[in-house]
């Protein structure tokens, strides 16, 4: 039978040139499905004399096995070949170098915080904490500063709701300390952040500060200078610092003063402020100025971050650029 022959052929060349299982099934169904080419041969087998039957009926079911044959091997290509591209689409080159572990830093200004809370904690300072958000007694009349006094102004503060600030300095926080402790003797190094309205180079409307207060019977301005001095040498590792003291005015000390260390290029460089607690500042909050004195310093540390790490420009602190944050690891 021709025919049969030719159907098969052109069957099982259908099957050799299908490119994806799609086309392969469709095929097969064309050739193989209950009313596909090849089992209508078989139907016809009915019609022709019985002697033929088993021959041409031999001849169908062999070309039949061909077919399905055929279509097993494409079957096991395709699968092979979607094997072989899933493989390569998600191939791991082992070969290429590890990501690595970064462990993260902390900030330059941190690290400054955490040196300095560490060597006031040496010397038997205790550290405090505080609100940020202040009321007005807090971070202004308990410390000497009238209603109209200057540095109020609305250029300098930032005021919240209902007469609350953004506290402008960490002595709220040696108030609230006092007012708690009640009874000297005190000793703290309170940290943290201030807010200011103010912002170029060298001022942050947020910048950070650390405050020191020491109260007890017969604290004197030379306890002040020899604790601030040791700390400053050992800050800056530098046993050998010259330090100046230079009359100043706060309105929550008397008497006040700057305090300047001597630079490398040979000039006076303010680092911070201090004086002896004003009486009226103890009487606010409760503690009596005929018996006990005390001494209170403040100084920024983003700028003692500044002058330890030679960094010239303020708002590089507050960028969050990683390649300048990751040289302070
Ligand atoms: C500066 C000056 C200073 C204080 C802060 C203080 C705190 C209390 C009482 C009295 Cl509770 N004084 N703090 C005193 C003098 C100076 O800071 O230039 N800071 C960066």
């Amino acid at each position: 039978m021709q025919n049969v022959d030719h159907i098969a052929a052109a069957g099982i060349a259908a099957i050799e040139s299908s490119s994806d299982f799609n086309t392969l099934e469709l095929v097969k169904a064309q050739y193989m499905g209950k009313t596909g080419e090849l089992n209508a041969l078989l139907k016809q087998l009915g019609q022709m004399p019985p002697e033929e039957r088993k021959t041409v009926g031999a001849h169908i079911n062999e070309c039949k096995n061909r077919f399905q044959t055929a279509y097993n091997a494409k079957h096991e290509a395709l699968s092979e070949a979607k094997l072989q591209a899933q493989l390569a689409a998600e191939a791991l080159d082992v070969t290429l170098p590890g990501r690595g572990q970064n462990s993260g830093g902390l900030h330059p200004v941190t690290l400054t915080l955490q040196r300095v809370v560490e060597l006031f904690h040496s010397i038997g300072f205790e550290v405090a904490a505080g609100p940020e958000i202040e009321d007005d007694f807090h971070n202004f009349q308990a410390l000497n500063i009238p209603q109209n006094h200057p540095a109020r102004a609305m250029q300098d503060t930032f005021y919240v709701e209902n007469g609350d600030v953004l506290r402008t300095h960490t002595s709220p926080i040696q108030i609230r300390y006092m007012l708690d402790k009640k009874n000297p003797p005190i000793r703290i190094i309170a940290p943290g952040r201030v807010y200011r309205v103010d912002s170029d180079a060298t001022h942050s409307p947020m910048f950070h500060q650390a405050e020191g207060l020491w109260v007890e019977e017969g604290v004197t301005f030379a306890d002040l200078k020899a604790v601030f001095t040791d700390f400053i040498r050992r800050f800056f590792e530098r046993d050998d610092l010259q330090v100046r003291f230079r009359p100043s005015f706060f309105p929550f000390t008397e008497p006040s003063a700057e305090i300047d260390i001597m630079g490398d290029n040979g000039k006076w460089l303010e680092v911070g402020g201090c004086g002896m607690v004003h009486p009226n500042v103890l009487q606010n909050v409760n503690i009596d100025p005929e018996q006990y004195t005390g001494f209170a310093f403040g100084i920024g540390l983003d700028r003692f971050a500044m002058l330890r790490y030679g960094v010239n420009d303020l708002r590089l602190f507050f960028d969050n650029d990683l390649n300048f944050l990751k040289q302070f690891k």
